[in-house]
């Protein structure tokens, strides 16, 4: 059974358009999955300690035969290939952050993976990109997204760029 899966990019170190480009050519390459449709890219403002550059962020959609940890996995093998390093600080640069944040409409809370992912709900670099891709999408637990994304969490998007993630 394939399970229509969204997936949360961002990426403000080392050429960050390029590590979004790079990671759908990569998240295209996951075993049994397939990518379905990628959105815009979003320019962000950091959400964390300060001093950082703007994200860029973007949502992708994908139908998957995996499981939700197994496709953890590749997730996290994509990162890893993309030069992330983890320093231990919470919500640091990073050249690639690859989120798992709805696995169909399931709910699961293990030590390793917690989805819907947590705050994905009020965050607009998440919210803004996977809008675009689902206009009428709820959040399990959460509502509608028009509830969801208000005009007050809009202003930390500043920009769409012009380029596309789209695979040719
Ligand atoms: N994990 C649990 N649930 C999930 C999930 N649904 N998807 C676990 C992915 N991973 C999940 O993640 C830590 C652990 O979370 C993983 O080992 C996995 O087992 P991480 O990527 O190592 O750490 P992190 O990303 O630094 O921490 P965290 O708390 O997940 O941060 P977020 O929520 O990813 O936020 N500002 C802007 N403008 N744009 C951004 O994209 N991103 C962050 C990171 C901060 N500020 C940002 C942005
Ligand atoms: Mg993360």
């Amino acid at each position: 059974m394939l399970v229509r899966v969204f997936i949360g990019l961002g990426s403000n170190l080392d050429n960050p358009k390029k590590q979004l480009q790079q990671a759908v050519v990569a998240l295209q390459g996951i075993v049994d999955t397939e990518l379905v449709k990628v959105s815009g890219i979003y320019v962000t403002r950091p959400m964390g300690p300060s001093g950082q550059a703007d994200y860029l962020n973007a949502v992708a959609e994908l139908q998957t035969g995996l499981d939700a940890v197994t496709l953890l996995d590749a997730l996290q093998d994509i990162e890893h290939a993309q030069g992330r390093r983890r320093d231990g600080q919470r919500w640091h640069q990073r050249t690639l952050d690859l989120d798992m944040l709805l696995y169909g409409n399931q709910y699961i809370d293990t030590e390793r993976l917690t989805v819907p992912h947590p705050g994905m709900h009020a965050r607009a670099f998440v919210l803004t990109p996977l809008k675009e891709l689902d206009a009428d999408i709820s959040i399990p637990g959460k509502g509608h997204i028009d509830e969801l994304l208000t005009k007050e969490l809009q202003g930390e998007v500043l920009q769409r760029l012009d380029d596309s993630l789209c695979p040719s």
